[in-house]
């Protein structure tokens, strides 16, 4: 830059400069934090979707689609501009003073904030792009301003030299970061999409299946018996979910073993496919908690693996590690006992793993809690004894056995609606898995139990609907279930906290009656 100009254009320029240069480093902060943390879509991205979705399609026969769900792009693009020019205008104010911009950065990421949670996938991971971004405009821009505020618009000392120096200075600096973290970012999410194309070019010989007629008791306000995929709780411990290659898989099975075993993913696909209904559980739920979900598993038998390997006298436990570094200690006889059918699976509900769910290989063990089994990204298996390990869950506290106690659940009504009175259709699930249900009672206030209708179940691993109807006087009543094993041993209604074994009592509801 001409040392000419330097007296009275720059400075005004420059202050319209450090804001977009802020605006940028936020923006690019915060694309970095989504791919980092495999986040859908970026704050902005989220935006122009959020916008496109409310917008009806404009299109035009020489350029095709103008506006519409297609062209998230033009979009964005358009988008980064006006965010842009509010950075712009966001500069200028930092000249009157310092906390000036902040309004206009808050109100920036209040309208990226809305984009976020208004998407229906987000999750609390979703603010955190938002947040960084909205933070780095205002650092940065502080960050720009401190040397310009030095720089009098009047004057040519030694002193204005040195600032503009150093506002040029700190101005390079901040682009070559932003544009360090963007690339940064891309690289992160490059590496995710492929995974998930790599996911979706995948042609597994497993199938798909509905539950049967009888399963379902015919309440359409029941959390579906088969649980959708995106409707599936997810739980686990890693910030950013792993993105593994197929081709990159391998499982280790060594430890007490008389043969150590590599399996890829291909040699894992030329054992035979087990497919089963199967419904795991969370330890952490609490009672009437949806940490509960069932689907139809497809996956290889882990018992002849095992065999294979050859397991040595004394064994107890399996030490599974997780591609994050996540641990669980599962109990060796759940593992080889073929009646469990203990699977490494690849495919829930007919489609290959999601991501979230362990892409591409993880275990599940019928009848176990998740933190003892049911480990996600698994890639290693270390043949072991109990008190010669120390699994992750176990060291948090949890329970180390894991075997799932029997509950049972009231999803209709919702606890504290106020219905008509007459006949009042009462459902939920309920679940004893391995041992299998007979029975489920719910009981109105203080009345004696009663038995109520069971759906069908495909095995003892699945959860179990039940449906009843009940006669409510007007005022308001606590309804309650229980379930029966097929062992007769009843649900107990002692209330206890899910640490370390899972939660017990009764779930309860209130309903009102007109
Ligand atoms: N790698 C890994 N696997 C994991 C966990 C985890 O934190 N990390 N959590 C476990 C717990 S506690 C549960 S309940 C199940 C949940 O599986 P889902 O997220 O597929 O529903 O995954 C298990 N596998
Ligand atoms: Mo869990």
């Amino acid at each position: 830059m001409p040392e000419s100009m330097g007296t009275v254009t720059m400075p005004r320029g420059a202050w319209s400069a450090a804001g977009a240069l802020a605006g940028v480093a936020g923006l690019a902060v915060s694309h970095a934090m989504t791919m980092g943390l495999t986040l859908r879509s970026s704050p902005v991205v989220a935006v122009a979707e959020g916008v496109l979705r409310h917008v009806p399609e404009v299109s035009d026969d020489r350029l095709g689609t103008i506006i519409g769900p297609e062209s998230t792009g033009p979009a964005v693009v358009l988008l980064v501009i006006v965010l842009l020019l509010c950075a712009m205008w966001a500069g200028r104010r930092a000249e009157r003073a310092w906390w000036q911009p902040i309004p206009i950065w808050l109100g920036m990421a209040g309208i990226c904030l809305v984009g976020v949670v208004t998407n229906p996938e987000a999750t609390a991971l979703d603010f955190l792009p938002v947040t960084a971004g909205a933070v780095t405009w205002i650092v940065a821009l502080s960050f720009l301003s401190e040397p310009l505020h030095r720089i009098e618009p009047e004057e040519d000392t030694p002193v204005h030299g040195r600032s503009r120096r150093n506002f040029l200075i700190r101005g390079g600096v901040l682009a070559l970061a932003g544009v360090g973290t963007f690339i940064f970012g891309e690289s992160f999410g490059k590496v995710r999409r492929h995974v998930e194309q790599s996911r979706r070019l995948l042609n597994l010989p497993v199938t798909d299946r509905l539950p049967r007629e009888g399963i379902t008791v015919g309440v359409e306000e029941l959390p579906p018996w088969r649980t959708p995929v995106p409707e599936f709780f997810i739980e686990h411990t890693a910030v950013a979910t792993p993105a593994i290659e197929p081709l990159e898989w391998s499982l280790r099975i060594h430890g007490m073993v008389e043969n150590e075993i590599v399996l890829t993913y291909q040699d894992l696909l030329d054992h035979k496919i087990v497919e089963r209904w199967t419904t795991l559980s969370c330890a952490k739920n609490d009672v009437g908690g949806d940490l509960i979900g069932n689907a139809w598993w497809s996956g290889v038998l882990i018992a002849p693996l095992l065999k294979e390997a050859g397991v040595l006298a004394g064994a107890d436990a399996v030490l599974q590690t997780s591609h994050d570094g996540w641990t669980c200690g599962t109990p060796l006889e759940a593992l080889t006992d073929r009646n469990r059918r203990a699977m490494l699976a690849v495919a829930m509900n007919g489609e290959p793993l999601t991501l979230d769910h362990g892409f591409p290989v993880r275990t599940l063990v019928p009848g176990l809690y998740g933190h003892v089994s049911a480990c996600k990204w698994v890639v290693d298996f270390e043949v072991t004894r109990f008190v010669d390990i120390e699994a992750q869950p176990t060291q948090e506290g949890w329970s180390e056995q894991g075997e799932v106690l029997m509950g049972s659940r009231i999803d209709v009504p919702e606890s504290g609606v106020e219905v008509e009175s007459g006949r009042l259709v009462v459902a939920g699930y309920a679940w004893a898995q391995h041992l299998g249900v007979s029975g489920v009672e719910i009981a109105v206030d203080a009345d004696a139990w009663q038995r109520v209708d069971l759906g069908e179940v495909p095995n003892t691993d699945t959860w179990v609907q039940w449906r009843t109807e009940v006669d409510l006087e007007p005022g308001d009543h606590v309804l309650r279930v229980r379930g029966v094993a097929l062992d007769g041993h009843v649900q107990t209604g002692v209330r206890r906290d899910p640490k370390p074994e899972a939660g017990t009592g009764w779930h309860e509801i209130e309903v009102t009656v007109r």
